[in-house]
């Protein structure tokens, strides 16, 4: 029997302007408990405040499934859905939230590999709307009739809703406050990393990361796939090919390169095999309805699964994580966590497995209610496990499964891709998407997964790849060779020029790191965040930008950027390059009224000093003003939460044709290193000034 549609109940939750609603009073104390939240009781503590929603859902109960509407007014665009294939603007579509190994998956595909049912919505005038639907279970995005989100799922769950505020990016801040922000990723993961399934000796590894050396093209880090493994089991290292796991990551770290090192969730079923042994023992495998281990096969063959839903279960992984550690690894990759699973229709484990989950996050229950957060919390583990073995560092955790809120343990990728040009133009609103769902670090794999990239496509996709949150080359295995020297001379030094250019942006992206940390504004935005009235903005998604900086790339074969006309937002927007200008690298403006801090075009991370020399590339508004900030710490470990940083306010400004900069505030108790500072001003037009005489007062 169908309830009638009616308004549902409401209560003002986290800040002004934050409402939960739900379809009635019984079904607020029938939801289960939040995921998504960083402190979930958050979600169930009504606020104080006499403000009222301006916007109230509309709901259905229809049998078990729970369906909401919400309306906008004519002229309302979408975006969100988290990862999305298909454009940036997601009217007309639907998404289902389900986790899936999407090998392959095209612009139509509806279940990626992580899950955020969660829609931005901007508003004709500009004003920004977002809604969460904050249930685990799989969930119906329907963005199909114009102005419209209808959110379908079974059981009841509450519906969360952030704002009208004046920006989208207050509604993202705002969305933060409940999932959390990003962790501070450590600064060598903003580097370049180079991936391949698999570079399968410790001598490829190392030759792989000489080349680079040799070659003068920036890399910091380098990814060991599945097969370094013994026989696929996790944890363990082939005795043939990695002899000397240690000894290898000790030869990298020498040349100023990481080890990231994967691991599945699915862990093979072998008697005398220590993690299937001590696992067995203290009884964290998820079980069947017959209360037996669920075995399933990926890699290594039969598999049985951690239930990460259990505490006593992620303390489990945490510790082998600890140990695994130990062998000079700074990062670690958990891919088919959705979970996949072979020889199966679905692609994964059946809905009716148990997971003896914590009463906290939601209690026994079935996969389906766990299925999308498997991922997360296999994630969560595997973040806490490296807390634990090194408390002076920032875990680096890569994942492929996630859901929203995912950010707090993890960075993302967009999964199997094609190397193809459609493939090459959906990894930026891929990228962007993800961001405005609330993970900021995220990237494609570069030059594609699946299939072999030519050298104009590949050296295409590093050039705005390099531009991306997270930068890193993977290809399949059976490919061709997929480093940036393997496509000829001209590819070669594309892939230079491009990564050079991040490398004299880091620090200016570690800054925009530091700021979403904190703030939980997205890395990459999307254009529309420069004037979210300008209805032109809102469907383009070839540009983007990086805090002022703009970054307009051509996915298009036949023309480089520089060919393109690239749509700008109103005001002052200066174009520039650092001498590095070629058809295959994006043509980037810096918005008049903000200040760029560039570094040294280094070859990785470490090579860095704070005394170096330091750029600041100022492009004036129209009334002769600029400013600009540049976050500096030790770029890992916790220190920069004990006041050991320093932010760094610059202001430039025009006084009858001179240029003054000075430095407005600051931030931390770090005091200003001794180095030489540079001062570019643009003049519009691509034309720069290096002033070597202009008045500074830095205090
Ligand atoms: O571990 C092998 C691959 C990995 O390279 C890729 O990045 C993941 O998305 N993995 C999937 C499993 C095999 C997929 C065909």
């Amino acid at each position: 029997m169908a309830a009638p549609v009616g308004e549902m109940v409401w209560v003002p939750v986290l800040e002004e302007g934050v409402f939960r609603f739900d379809a009635s009073e019984e079904a607020r104390s029938a939801a289960g408990p939040s995921l998504s939240f960083v402190e979930p009781r958050r979600r169930e503590e009504p606020r104080e405040g006499g403000d009222r929603p301006a916007v109230v859902p509309a709901c259905e109960v229809a049998g078990n499934v729970q369906k909401v509407v919400i309306k906008l007014p004519s002229g309302t665009s979408f975006y969100g859905t988290g990862e999305a294939s298909g454009p940036l603007e997601r009217t007309g579509k639907r998404v289902f939230t389900w986790n899936t190994d999407a090998w392959g998956f095209g612009p139509g595909t509806t279940s990626l590999y992580q899950s955020h049912p969660w829609v931005l919505a901007v508003l004709p005038d500009g004003k920004a709307f977002g809604v969460l639907a904050d249930t685990t279970r799989r969930c119906e995005i329907d963005l199909r009739q114009e102005c419209t989100i209808k959110f379908s799922a079974p059981s009841a769950y509450p519906i969360i809703t952030f704002g009208p505020y004046n920006s989208p990016a207050e509604v993202m801040m705002s969305l933060s406050h409940a999932i959390g922000t990003v962790a501070m990723p450590p600064k060598w993961s903003l580097g370049y990393h180079q991936c391949r399934w698999s570079y399968d000796s410790s001598e490829k590894v190392l030759k792989v990361v000489r080349t680079f050396r040799e070659k003068g093209i920036p890399c910091d880090v380098i990814w060991m796939d599945i097969d370094y493994m013994d026989g696929f089991r996790c944890f363990t290292f082939d005795s043939n090919r990695f002899p000397d796991p240690k000894s290898m990551a000790d030869d990298l770290h020498s040349i100023g390169c990481k080890s990231i090192w994967m691991l599945d969730p699915g862990i093979k079923k072998e008697k005398g095999y220590f993690v299937y042994e001590s696992g067995s023992e203290t009884d964290v495998w998820i079980k069947k309805a017959d209360d037996s281990p669920f075995i399933g096969e990926v890699w290594p063959g039969d598999c049985v699964f951690p239930d990460f839903t259990c505490e006593r279960t992620r303390t489990w992984w945490a510790s082998l994580v600890k140990d695994f550690v130990s062998n000079g690894v700074d990062g670690i990759w958990n891919d088919m966590n959705e979970p996949a699973v072979f020889k199966t229709t679905t692609k994964t484990m059946p809905e009716s497995n148990i997971h003896r989950g914590d009463a906290d996050i939601g209690g026994v229950q079935n996969h389906s209610y766990y299925h999308n957060v498997y991922g997360m919390l296999m994630a969560r583990s595997t973040y806490e496990g490296m807390a634990m073995s090194n408390t002076d560092k920032r875990p680096f955790v890569l994942t492929r499964a996630g859901f929203i809120g995912s950010q707090r343990y993890a960075a993302t990728w967009t999964g199997d891709n094609l190397s193809n040009w459609e493939h090459m133009h959906m990894s930026l609103p891929m990228v962007l998407q993800l961001g405005l769902s609330g993970q900021p670090l995220s990237g494609p794999d570069i030059g594609g997964f699946a299939g072999n990239a030519t050298p104009k496509l590949f050296g295409r996709w590093m050039g705005v790849g390099a531009l991306f949150p997270f930068s890193r080359g993977h290809s399949e295995t059976g490919s061709i060779d997929h480093e940036p020297w393997s496509f000829g001379e001209e590819c070669e030094e594309v892939c230079r020029l491009a990564l050079l250019r991040r490398y004299r942006l880091l620090p200016h992206i570690y800054t925009l790191f530091y700021l979403s940390h904190k703030k939980g504004a997205p890395v990459a935005a999307p254009l529309f965040f420069a004037d979210s009235q300008d209805p032109e903005l809102r469907k383009i998604e070839t540009s983007f930008l990086l805090g002022p900086l703009l970054i307009c790339a051509s996915t298009s074969p036949e023309k480089g950027a520089h060919e393109c006309a690239h749509k700008l937002p109103k005001g002052v927007w200066s174009r520039f390059d650092f001498g590095d200008s070629h058809p295959d690298l994006p043509v980037m403006y810096l918005q008049g009224g903000a200040i760029l801090p560039v570094g040294l075009p280094i070859k990785h991370v470490g090579e860095a000093s704070l005394e170096d020399d330091l750029s600041l590339i100022v492009s004036l508004d129209e009334n002769g003003k600029a400013e600009g900030v540049l976050f500096e710490d030790a770029g890992d470990g916790y220190g920069f939460t004990q006041e050991n940083y320093l932010l760094t306010y610059y202001v430039a400004q025009v006084h009858s044709s001179v240029v003054s900069v000075k430095v407005l505030k600051t931030e931390g108790s770090w005091n200003r290193p001794k180095r030489n500072l540079n001062i570019s001003i643009l003049l519009g037009g691509g034309a720069m000034v290096c002033l070597l005489t202009c008045f500074l007062f830095l205090t």
